[in-house]
């Protein structure tokens, strides 16, 4: 089987997608992206094959499914047809009313919006879990899961993930990981003792910027008869487009990512030595407080990174106006360079003082770096900064 391979990229380009060498097919190398929403059945009661129905399940999302599992080292991988669909499902699963979850306090914005206005009756603890003692002080007797993401968005906060994942179990509670920033490549949570992983995969796994998915990702066979049936049920799944986008990105996430890396070092090292930077927040770099427990627990510090410069408001539109390489834009994980305002663009839903608290200045950028040649990256920064 593919999906034994040792090696990542063998897996990413092998796994789920063994040829079909079936009497009178063509033989396809690459899986096909198939479109067929019913398939026949031999006779009332006995279907053809495995698929029944594109909603149930389809052999290109089944090959999608297959190979994120391969990489993530997980018994299963459900694809949903976006990022916050797959966390929904997982809710919807986990919670009951007046359940306690407690959550990295530097969450993607539409994780706690999630928590905070549609899912009924949840109570909610946002805490620093990079701050030792903290998941502790936040544990309640109702306190049924530990949800995190390491590196943070855009705090690019990192947390102890085996620590943490032991303090959660023995107090008997869930521990959730959001694996979206550091992708399987470099980072694989379920080994560190995550229950289920999360993947918006329409960052890195598709790695283009053309393409919106999310998935799940357990070892736990009664959570994953939960939320298949939430996936059939409620029918937010993956596309066979989609689907096949997603295989395709995967096969190339390793160079991508090494890529990606080496490039946002070299900008987190030029910006560092900038005279207008005031704070430059990239895990690579020997400084950042999580520095340490990074290198520990992932192979790689990933592509995205934030910083900040002096001034106000319209000093950073002024330079972000000056920027003709890196676009303005929200989103992350594609071969294009692009940055954004956190405080009036992927965080503006949270409250002034909550945005304060957790450190998201009028002058924070999020860059998520490209895969371009880095002296032209840095050169458009330079010259932007001025
Ligand atoms: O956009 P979607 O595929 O639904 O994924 C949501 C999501 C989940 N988790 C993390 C860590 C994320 O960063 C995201 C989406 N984030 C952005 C769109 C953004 O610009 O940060």
């Amino acid at each position: 089987m593919a999906a034994d391979y040792k090696g990542f990229s063998t897996r990413a380009i092998h796994a789920g997608e063994e040829a079909d060498t079936r009497p009178g097919s063509p033989g396809d190398v690459v899986v096909p992206i198939h479109l067929s929403t019913t398939f026949i059945w031999d006779k009332p009661g006995v279907a053809h094959s495995k698929f029944e129905y594109i909603r149930t399940d389809n052999p290109t999302r089944h090959a999608y499914e297959t190979k994120l599992a391969a990489l993530e080292d997980a018994r299963y991988a459900i694809a949903f047809a976006s990022g916050l669909a797959a966390e929904h499902a997982l809710m919807q699963a986990i919670f009951r009313p007046g359940d306690h979850v407690i959550g990295f306090d530097d969450l993607y914005g539409g994780t706690r919006r999630l928590f905070d206005e549609i899912i009924d009756g949840l109570e909610v603890s946002y805490v620093d879990l990079g701050v030792e003692g903290e998941f502790e002080r936040a544990f309640r007797p109702n306190t049924k899961v530990l949800w995190i993401e390491s590196p943070t968005n855009p705090m690019i906060k990192i947390c102890d993930i085996a620590a943490l994942a032991a303090k959660a179990h023995q107090r008997g509670i869930l521990v959730v990981a959001d694996n979206t920033f550091l992708s399987p490549y470099f980072q694989q949570p379920l080994k560190l003792g995550a229950d289920v992983i999360i993947h918006s995969s329409t960052k890195y796994i598709g790695g283009h910027s053309d393409v919106l998915g999310g998935a799940l990702l357990t070892n736990d066979e009664t959570l994953y008869e939960k939320l298949k049936s939430i996936q059939n049920n409620c029918g937010a799944v993956l596309s066979p487009f989609d689907s096949y986008l997603n295989i395709r990105g995967l096969k190339t996430l390793a160079v991508r990512m090494e890529r990606h890396q080496s490039n946002a070092l070299e900008i987190a090292r030029f910006l560092s030595g900038h005279p207008r930077v005031t704070k430059v927040l990239y895990p690579g770099l020997p400084d950042h407080p999580g520095h340490d427990i990074i290198k520990r627990q992932a192979t790689g510090f990933g592509g995205m990174l934030s910083f900040e410069i002096e001034g106000s408001l319209t000093d950073a539109e002024e330079f972000l106006s000056r920027l003709k390489l890196f676009s303005l834009a929200e989103s992350l994980g594609g071969v294009e360079s692009l940055i954004e305002l956190p405080a009036l663009m992927t965080h503006v839903g949270l409250e002034e003082q909550t945005r304060r608290a957790i450190g998201i200045s009028d002058t924070l950028f999020r860059v998520s770096v490209g895969i371009e040649d880095v002296e032209d990256l840095i050169a458009d920064l330079k010259n932007a900064l001025g």
